[in-house]
């Protein structure tokens, strides 16, 4: 149990991964961004300043439809920002939902994207509007901290607060522990948002982060079973409840989950996190503090493509990691309970809470709100006129739907004549609602491939495909991203694609429906004519061998398929 300052204090920085020198230099946080802003010759931030920005909450980036273009033009490339937010368990009032909405008109390029972490990002805002909408989103009462960056990012939790005082008392532990793991550091107030900086005062600490922060992002989710919506093994650290005679009483404890990986680099994969015990509902600050800060102290701080806490866990062995954290903790965890779950996806539709009040989930095509022309769908504008008679939260999920909550028997029907009128809800199969897709292009500086503007036709062939099977009525998890980081979480699908180049996917096979299973490469770069040449013969037969109740997914290691993948060092195993 040596901290990171201990650790550090004879190492040169220069032997480390160039990011912990910028932590280190950049005075909690501020680095040169005062100037970055000022500076009106550019969209740009310096250089540093653009890891930096990260920590509070935005990305710079360009548009890549027209990256070429403007280099042909000798222009500097199209900047921008995106601005994503904190919202610990995807609450907000209809009342914040309508300023964040006017934030997406006036400073950003007037849509709202539905993050897989349950809260929103804008895309497209110029750094002239930076300040204004960092303001606006403070006015909501919300705000952007450590929304990126190497911290403790958005709290996820299990979908809908208001559904019971279960689930009312798991949101409000995310809220307070996304409080309690926030910076210290007032870089943000004093530079977005105007705060005088204290002079002479005294040197501003990190009691949790210190000047080191962490060696790389930090996510925590909250489940409550059978829901496993969060995807709880994705996640550095996660909680499911344990619940007894309808008292919550605790939380088992997964470390060690992630999605990331580069292609290419076998030392780089997704993992699914251990349960290594059990703690109390009043031990859960404690629990996600000390295990975040065993993952400060060890976490690699030379290789950031070997510094999240899955692979901090994968080298010492869970057994180290749990007598490590109870050394932190100065008190053993419990031996884990038992759990189960049922599937990894949302509720569509109208359902009854604890409290017989209704919530609607909407289905939301890969969490973008925007009204779209083609389709005439006007997500915006009827989200819009809902929050305008709605009095109550409106709460985002961790696959990119939503929920109207709290609605009472007789509004009912006011809510679907608006959702009706605006053309909100298009008819959707199992396998649509059960599938997600990351942002990728324009905006990620990442991407390989398409995957939010090319989800939807891809699935209107394997709908069709799964009708010629005659499995309309049947779903499978279906996940695609433009690169291998990760973010639609798409090893844990039943069927996974990620990006490898324009057009071009590595097609995955075997995770199950519940999200406690890694897939497997099955093809590798491959286009859409091979994608449903694979698939097509796949699902016929899955429709004439499979046993009752018997998941694709299960279906394909059972019928020799795909091997099955039993723990994320075996992941590139064929
Ligand atoms: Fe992610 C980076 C979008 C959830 C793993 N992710 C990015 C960036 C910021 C690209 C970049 O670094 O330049 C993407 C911005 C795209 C854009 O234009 O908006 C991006 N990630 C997203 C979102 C918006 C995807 C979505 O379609 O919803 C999700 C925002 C979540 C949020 O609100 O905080 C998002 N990212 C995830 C998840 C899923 C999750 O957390 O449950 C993962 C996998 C889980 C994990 O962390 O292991 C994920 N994103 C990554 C990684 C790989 C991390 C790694 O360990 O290797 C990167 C790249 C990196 O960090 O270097 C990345
Ligand atoms: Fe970008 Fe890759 Fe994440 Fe998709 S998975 S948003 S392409 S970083």
């Amino acid at each position: 149990m040596t901290n990171i300052i201990e650790k550090l204090r004879d190492v040169s920085l220069d032997e480390l991964a160039a990011n912990e020198k910028l932590k280190v230099g950049a005075d909690y946080l501020r680095g040169r961004l005062m100037e970055s802003m000022a500076d009106r010759a550019t969209g740009a931030v310096v250089e540093d300043d653009t890891q930096l920005t990260k920590f509070h909450g935005f990305y710079m980036q360009d548009d890549r439809d027209v990256r070429n273009e403007r280099r042909q033009q000798k222009l500097e490339p199209l900047y921008s920002f995106m601005v994503r937010l904190r919202m610990p368990g995807g609450v907000m009032t209809s009342d914040q939902w309508l300023k964040l909405d006017d934030v997406a008109q006036k400073y950003a390029n007037g849509t709202l994207r539905i993050t897989t972490r349950q809260t929103f990002q804008y895309h497209g805002v110029f750094k002239d509007n930076l300040r204004a909408h960092l303001k606006a989103v403070n006015e909501a009462m919300l705000d952007t901290i450590a929304a990126c960056g190497d911290v403790n990012r958005n709290v996820i939790s299990t979908a809908n607060p208001h559904v019971s005082s279960i689930h009312r008392q798991v949101y409000e532990l995310a809220g307070d522990i996304s409080a309690h793991l926030l910076p210290s550091t007032r870089a943000y107030h004093e530079i977005f948002l105007g705060e005088e900086r204290v002079a002479g005062g005294p040197e501003e600490q990190e009691p949790l982060y210190t000047k080191h922060y962490l060696p790389r992002k930090f996510k925590i989710a909250l489940t409550i079973p059978p829901e496993n919506d969060v995807d709880v093994f994705a996640h550095d650290l996660g909680f499911i409840a344990h619940v007894e005679n309808g008292e919550l009483k605790g939380f088992n404890v997964s470390v060690g989950g992630g999605m990331g990986m580069t292609h290419g680099e076998p030392s780089t994969y997704p993992r699914t996190g251990d349960v290594i015990g059990y703690c109390p509902v009043d031990q859960v600050i404690d629990v996600s503090e000390k295990v975040m800060l065993v993952q400060r102290d060890n976490g690699d701080r030379r290789n950031r493509k070997h510094a999240r806490m899955k692979y901090t866990v994968d080298d010492h062995g869970p057994e180290w990691f749990r007598a490590e954290l109870e050394s932190y903790l100065g008190y053993a965890l419990e031996e884990p309970r038992e759990f189960q779950f049922d599937n990894n996806g949302d509720r569509y539709g109208w359902y009854q809470g604890e409290n017989g009040q209704w919530h609607y989930g909407m289905y939301v095509e890969n969490g973008r709100i925007a009204d779209f022309v083609e389709t005439n769908r006007q997500l915006m504008t009827g989200m819009r006129e809902i929050a305008k008679i709605h009095d109550n939260d409106i709460v985002l999920t961790t696959n990119q739907n939503l929920i109207i909550t709290n609605v009472a028997e007789d509004k009912r029907a006011v809510i679907d004549a608006l959702i009706e009128q605006y053309n909100m809800v298009r008819t959707t199969t199992p396998l649509r609602r059960q599938s997600m897709a990351c942002v990728a292009f324009p905006t990620c500086g990442l991407a390989m491939a398409e995957s939010e503007r090319y989800m939807p036709s891809l699935l209107d062939k394997l709908d069709a495909v799964m009708a010629d099977a005659g499995l309309s009525d049947d779903a499978i998890v279906v996940r695609m991203t433009g690169c291998p980081n990760g973010c639609a979480r798409p090893y844990l699908a039943e069927i996974g694609f990620v990006g490898k180049a324009l057009g071009r996917y590595n097609l995955y096979l075997g995770g199950n429906f519940t999200g406690q299973r890694l897939n497997k490469l099955y093809r590798e770069n491959i286009d859409e004519a091979t994608i449903l040449g694979e698939l097509t013969p796949l699902i016929h037969r899955y429709a004439k061998e499979r046993e009752e109740g018997e998941y694709f997914g299960d279906f394909v290691i059972r019928a020799g398929v795909i091997k099955e993948t039993t723990a994320g060092r075996n992941f590139h195993e064929q």
